[in-house]
Order: C-alpha cells, then structure tokens, then sequence
C-alpha cells in the first residue's frame, strides 16, 4: 500500500509537478504544459505508470538500475543500514563500517594497481575531485604548471561547474561561460562523422588518438596535467571508439607523462563486459570515476578509484587535501553498494554480459540493419546504437540523414514511450543500456519492440 500522500491520480500528480517540480536538462514550460508521466513502480526490468502501463526499460533508469528493480539484498542492506547509522561523516578522522568495507570491496574489483578510494554523491561530483586531485598531484610533486586537463567533445562528465567544462557539450558549455579555463578538449573518435572515405576503423582509431599529442604539443607538455574519457562516450549517443583508439591514448598519456582519467560512470560495473570499461579497451588509468551502477541506482554514490601513482604521492607526501562532501562515504549509500557489488558477483552478471548476453545483442542489433531506417546498428557490451537514416549508404555514396528539423530520433522516441518501451534518443541516435540481469528471451521481447517502433517511424517519416 502506497502511503496516503502518494495516492494522487495522473491528472493530479502532473498538476502537482507542473507547479513546483523544476525537472533536470528540461523545457519548463513545454513540460508543464504538456503533463510529465508519472512512474510509481518497477520490477526486475519493468516500469509501470501512474495509467498501469507496464513499460520495458531499455535504460536502467537513466545507465543505473545493472541489477534490476526490486532486488532484496539491496533493499535489506539500506534497511538495516538506516535503522543501525543512518548517516555518520567521514571528516574529522572518523568512519564507519560499510565505508571502510565497500572501500576494500572496490580495491579487490578495481584493475591492479587500485588500492584506494575518493566517495562522493554523485558522477559529477567525482569528476569535480577529479580536477582537484590531478591538480594537487602535480602541485606536490612541484610541478605547479601542470593544470590544464584535455577532453573530448562530445563526452559527457556531469552537470557541475567543472563537470560540464570537462564534458564537450555546445548546449551546456553556452549556459554558463564555460568551459572554466584549464580545460580543452579534442575531437571525438566517432567513426562515421569524422573517419575519411576510404580509412578503415584501425586506422581512424589511431589517426583519432594522434589529435591527442597534437593538443598535447599545442598546449605544452609541461602544462597538462590529464587525460580524460569514457571508454565508450555514453550520453553523446554511444559512441564505441576503434579498438585502436584507447592504446594509442595510453602511449601517448605514458610518453609525456599526463595522467590517464576513465570516466567509468557508465561503463563500470558490468556494462561493457568487463568490471571496468578500461579492461575492455586495454587501458591502465591512473584515476577512475564512477557512480550510477556501484549502486545500481537504488541510492546516490559516487566516487574516484585512485591508482597508487596518485595515491602514493598524496598519502606519502602529507597534507591536507582540502575538499570532501557531507555525503562522502554515506553508510546507508556504502551499505548498499557493497550489497550491490555481491549480487553482481553471485548471480556472474560480468561474465554473462561477455560472454552471452553481450554477443547475443551484438547479433540482433546486427540484423536491424536490414530495416530502411536504419542506418549504423553497435554494441558493446549492454549498450546499443542505433543511427536513423533516410537513405543508406552505398559503395559510392554516403548514408544520407535525416533534415534535423524533422527530428527522426524523437519521433521514434515517441513511438517507443506509447509501446511500452523506454529508448534515449541522442540526435538521430537511439540508445540502450538495459539492466544486466536482462536475459536473452527478454532480448528478444525487446527486439520485438524496438522493430515495431522502427516500422511505425518508418511509415510516420515516410509514408510508406
Ligand atoms: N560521467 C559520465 C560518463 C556520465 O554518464 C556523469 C559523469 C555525471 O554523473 P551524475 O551522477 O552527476 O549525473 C554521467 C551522467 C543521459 C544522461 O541523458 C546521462 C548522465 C546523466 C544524466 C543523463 O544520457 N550521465
């Protein structure tokens, strides 16, 4: 029974939110007049709303939910958690158990070489200690020139100041001045936008990563001071970097001695295959920055996994290392991440991922390159692209887009919401991250759905 205060119907609940409830990345005006739809519940991989629509959800929430909804363990380590610490500080040389505990759990999970971590609330919050701690690094190491930090367009590191300055987003860099200064960014690896006729995906991967020491040179080696992206950039459309891309990034971090960030806040814990993203593209970061699936969404957590070349200098060296959050090391959001982390492992949904759910989304996506619409069809891992166009390519000419003013991705994202299943659309990309727990029947059940809404696109964009 949902307590009184949530017994409200569709018309109300939208009424309600339209009043107060100011939504993230959101026309406020266009959504209130439009009415939000109302989630009320969720089990395993299904959503329902307010109108007992059961809907399919393609993006764990929003990239979070790896475990699926409604999982015990999770909901029985926050219970007991909140009724034996609900909340206790890490400042003031003070701990509490499932910090400490979750903090080894993650030495054990993370690549070798990962013996310590930084907990925040959030991704975003990780990236901004990301900016602080490469920073503080070179400065005890008293190489206080080195502070500018090189990303990419296009990626996406959070919303915060510093966040957004590190993603490469136009919409978000224009609201705000910013990017801050100290960072730059360089030019995505995304095959179909940038490759030139002709170049296989080796040999952009590399030509990709050489705009790396180029910005590097541009800059001056003795003023970066890091390296960051996402193993496969994931709120920019999912786009999956040539195999060659990441270790060219790797040598060239290790020739001029910048340090490596993997924002694995989408590609951590499950998602490509592997625990981390950077064991599946063959790169030794010096500093990791995750959230979302540490928890599989059911709390806020956040944090940096901090290799032994950081670690070492600022544990070594001493000093205070002046910056922390109310919530870093939130027991009850500890507690159930280390509950999270053990399902993961019991129920082997990594090697699932790799070894069959992985594959067998590869080779249905592949097939949807048969449909008209469908332009480019990736996986990796439990993440999935789909490009929509409105002639393919051929041998001699290439795949021809939609006019951006007839929206093709938001008409198909209309399409999946009134069937019953949750895509993101990215441009003309659409996009999912579905649980990890998702089986290969349920595969199908959504392969079904995702063929539908492409046909009803087709016929909408077409009329054919
Ligand atoms: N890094 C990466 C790689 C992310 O994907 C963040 C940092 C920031 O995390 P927080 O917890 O501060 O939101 C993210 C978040 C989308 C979407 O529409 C993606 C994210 C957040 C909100 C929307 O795809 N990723």
């Amino acid at each position: 029974m949902a307590p009184p205060q949530f017994e409200h119907s569709t018309a109300q609940w939208q009424a309600l939110d339209a009043a107060h409830f100011l939504h993230p990345f959101t026309d406020f005006k266009a959504l209130a007049a439009k009415g939000s739809r109302i989630i009320t519940r969720a089990d395993g991989i299904y959503l329902w709303d307010s109108d007992g629509h059961k809907i399919f959800d393609a993006m764990s929430g929003l990239w979070c939910v790896n475990v699926g909804y409604g999982q015990r363990p999770l909901i029985e380590a926050a219970t007991h958690q909140l009724e034996t610490l609900p909340f206790y500080n890490a400042f003031f040389q003070t701990a509490t158990p499932p910090a400490i505990a979750l903090a080894h759990k993650l030495s054990q999970l993370s690549p070798p070489g990962f013996e310590h971590v930084f907990y925040t609330s959030s991704g975003s919050e990780g990236n901004d200690t990301v900016v602080r701690m490469v920073r503080r690094y070179w400065d005890v190491l008293g190489q206080k020139s080195r502070k500018t930090i090189i990303s990419r367009r296009n990626a996406y590191h959070g919303s915060t100041v510093a966040g957004a300055s590190l993603g490469g987003m136009p919409d978000m860099h224009e609201q705000g001045d910013l990017p801050i200064p100290g960072i730059v960014h360089i030019d995505q690896p995304h095959y179909s936008e940038h490759a030139q006729p002709g170049e296989s995906r080796d040999d952009f991967g590399r030509r990709a990563a050489s705009w790396l020491e180029a910005k590097i040179l541009e800059v001056g080696a003795d003023k970066v001071a890091a390296f960051i992206g996402e193993p496969v950039q994931g709120a920019g459309g999912v786009i999956i970097p040539p195999d060659t891309y990441w270790p060219e990034i790797q040598r060239i971090c290790d020739q001029y001695g910048i340090l490596l960030v993997s924002d694995e806040v989408i590609c951590g814990f499950g998602r490509t295959g592997y625990w981390f993203g950077c064991e599946r593209f063959g790169t030794r970061p010096d500093l990791i920055t995750f959230a979302k699936g540490v928890t599989s969404g059911y709390v806020p957590l956040g944090g940096v996994l901090v290799g032994e070349r950081v670690a070492r200098v600022l544990i070594d060296q001493g000093g205070d290392f002046n910056h922390g959050y109310t919530y870093s090391g939130h027991p009850v959001a500890c507690a159930v991440a280390l509950a999270n982390l053990e399902l993961i492992e019991q129920m082997g949904l990594v090697q699932r991922v790799r070894h069959e759910t992985g594959p067998y989304l590869a080779q249905q996506y592949a097939k949807l390159l048969e449909h008209p619409l469908v332009g480019e069809a990736e996986t990796c891992g439990l993440m999935g692209a789909l490009k929509l166009v409105r002639r393919k390519a051929t041998d001699t000419s290439p795949a021809e887009p939609f006019p951006s003013s007839v929206g093709a991705g938001m008409v198909c994202r209309g399409h999946c919401f009134a069937n019953g299943l949750i895509m993101r659309a990215v441009g003309d990309r659409m996009i999912i991250a579905p649980p990890l727990v998702l089986t290969c029947e349920q595969i199908d059940e959504m392969m079904g759905l995702i063929r539908k809404c492409l046909d009803l696109t087709w016929t909408e964009l077409t009329g054919v």
